[in-house]
C-alpha cells in the first residue's frame, strides 16, 4: 500500500511536470508548407502566387527570405511580431528590398520587386523572446516573373512655393510624371516635411486631373494633376507649411515604386474682405439722393477691410482717380497704357455701378491706397496686397460729361473679386439725379 501510493505521488509529479512545460514543448514553428513549389508571377491568373503556411507555437518574430544563385537573402518578412498560432499568407515574387535608382528627371525609390527568374530556397525563421530560433527551408522556382517596375519618370511640381489663396499667383501646382507601365494603383499626396513624434503623419491626396493626361489613370502615359489645395471647392488647403509630395505607383504583381519632390505652402486659404459698414460716404447725400448738375461729379469715400486669413491681391487705378461718365476701367487702360488696370484674375477691386450700365461695374479703383497696401515683388512684377486685418481708404468721382441714358436712377456700391465673383453687391444704393448744369 506504500509503495502504491509513492508511485502514485511520482506518477502525479509527472503529470505536473508535463502540464507546465506542456508551453515549452509546442513546437516554436510547425506545420510549415510552401505549396506550389512553382510559379509563374506574372498577373495572368496561371500559378500567379504559392500559398505559405506555418504555426508559431510561442510569441516570436517571424522572417520569411528567399535565397537565390548569389547566397543573399531577400525579405518578404523581416522580424515581423507574431503571437502564437496558425499563419498563412499568398506570395507572388514580391520582396520588400527599399532601393534608390537613378532614372530620367531625378531618383526612384524601388519599395518592392518581384524576383527575376530561377531556383531559390525558401526560408522562414522563428525567434522567441529567449533568442531561440527554429527555421524551416524548401525549393520553390520562378519563371515568367513580370519583373519590370511601373516607374514614374521626369516628377516634376511647379511651382514648388504654393500660395493657395485664390489671388491667380502660384494658385496652382502642377504635377507631372511619366508612367512606363500600366499601374494598378498611382497615389500621389502630400505629407508635412516635419511633425511631432506623437502625432500621426496626415497625408492629403491629391486626384489627378484628366484634361492635362494623355493616358488614361494608371496607364502608361504622360500624366498631370492641377492642385489648387482645395480652395476652389471652399475647403481648407493643408496649413501652411513644408511639405514632401509623394507619387507612388504599384502595378498587379505588386512592383512598387515612389518619387518625391518638396512643395511649401504659405499664406492658404480663402481670400475675404468687406466694405466696413456696409456704407458708402456718397457727397452731398440727402435722404438716399444726390443730385449733380451735368458737369459735376459725383464722389465717394469707403473702407475695405481684409477679413480673411491671406493677404489680398487688388490693382488700380489708384484711390483718387476720377472717371468721366462715359468711360470706364478698360477705355482708362487703354487711355494710360496700364495694363494692371485691365480685369486681372484674382485681385480686389472696389467698384461703383448703375442700373443702365453696358459694362458690369464701369468704375473700378485698387481696395486701398498704396500706403494701405504691401507692395512684393513678384516673378519680376510689383503686385500690391492688403494683408489680414488692415484696412484700405478708396475714393473716387464720376465726372457726368454727358446725360446718364434715360430710365438711369440707382447707384451702388461692390467688392468684386475678380474672374471669381462679386463677393459684395448692392452696397449704400442711392438714387442719383443728374440735372441741368
Ligand atoms: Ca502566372
Ligand atoms: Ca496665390
Amino acid at each position: 500500500m506504500r509503495v502504491q501510493t509513492r508511485w502514485l505521488s511520482l506518477i502525479l509529479v509527472g503529470v505536473a511536470a508535463l502540464l507546465l512545460s506542456g508551453c515549452s514543448l509546442r513546437p516554436l514553428l510547425s506545420e510549415v508548407s510552401v505549396v506550389p513549389a512553382e510559379i509563374s508571377p506574372n498577373a495572368d491568373g496561371q500559378d500567379d502566387v504559392t500559398h505559405i503556411r506555418y504555426r508559431i507555437g510561442r510569441p516570436a518574430n517571424v522572417s520569411i527570405y528567399f535565397i537565390g544563385a548569389d547566397g543573399q537573402k531577400r525579405y518578404f518578412r523581416n522580424a515581423q511580431r507574431r503571437s502564437p498560432g496558425r499563419y498563412d499568407v499568398y506570395w507572388g515574387g514580391v520582396i520588400v528590398d527599399p532601393q534608390v535608382r537613378e532614372i530620367p528627371g531625378g531618383q526612384m525609390l524601388v519599395n518592392a520587386q518581384v524576383l527575376p527568374d530561377g531556383d531559390y530556397t525558401w526560408v522562414i525563421e522563428a525567434t522567441d523572446d529567449r533568442g531561440r530560433t527554429d527555421r524551416a527551408e524548401g525549393q520553390i522556382r520562378l519563371r515568367d516573373a513580370d519583373t519590370t517596375l511601373p516607374a514614374l519618370h521626369n516628377f516634376t511640381v511647379v511651382p514648388q512655393d504654393f500660395t493657395p489663396n485664390q489671388d491667380s499667383i502660384h494658385d496652382r501646382v502642377s504635377i507631372t510624371y511619366y508612367l512606363t507601365k500600366d499601374a494598378e494603383r498611382v497615389s500621389v499626396y502630400l505629407v508635412p516635411a516635419q511633425s511631432a513624434p506623437d502625432q500621426p503623419r496626415l497625408k492629403y491626396p491629391i486626384a489627378e486631373k484628366s484634361s492635362s493626361s494623355t493616358a488614361e489613370p494608371g496607364k502608361a502615359g504622360y500624366h498631370g494633376y492641377d492642385y489648387d489645395g482645395g480652395v476652389d471647392l471652399n475647403a481648407e488647403p493643408p496649413p501652411d507649411g513644408d511639405y514632401v509630395i509623394f507619387a507612388e505607383a504599384e502595378d498587379r504583381v505588386g512592383n512598387r515604386v515612389t518619387v518625391s519632390s518638396t512643395l511649401t505652402i504659405r499664406e492658404g486659404g480663402k481670400p475675404r474682405a468687406e466694405v466696413t459698414e456696409g456704407e458708402i460716404d456718397w457727397q452731398g447725400e440727402m435722404s438716399r439722393v444726390v443730385s449733380v448738375p451735368l458737369g459735376k461729379s459725383l464722389c465717394f469715400t469707403a473702407t475695405v477691410q481684409n477679413i480673411g486669413p491671406v493677404p489680398i491681391r487688388t490693382a488700380g487705378p489708384w484711390p483718387g482717380q476720377k472717371y468721366k461718365f462715359s468711360e470706364n476701367y478698360n477705355t482708362l487702360a487703354a487711355a494710360q497704357g496700364e495694363d494692371s488696370w485691365y480685369q486681372q484674375a484674382g485681385i480686389f477691386r472696389f467698384g461703383i455701378n448703375y442700373d443702365t450700365t453696358g459694362v458690369d461695374f464701369p468704375y473700378r479703383w485698387a481696395i486701398g491706397r498704396p500706403e494701405d497696401l504691401e507692395e512684393r515683388i513678384i516673378d519680376g512684377k510689383p503686385q500690391y496686397y492688403l494683408l489680414p486685418g488692415k484696412r484700405g481708404l478708396v475714393s473716387g468721382c464720376i465726372e457726368f460729361d454727358q446725360q446718364p441714358p434715360v430710365g438711369t436712377n440707382f447707384w451702388w456700391g461692390g467688392l468684386i473679386h475678380e474672374f471669381v465673383a462679386v463677393v459684395n453687391n448692392y452696397i449704400d444704393r442711392i438714387s442719383v439725379s443728374v440735372g441741368a448744369p
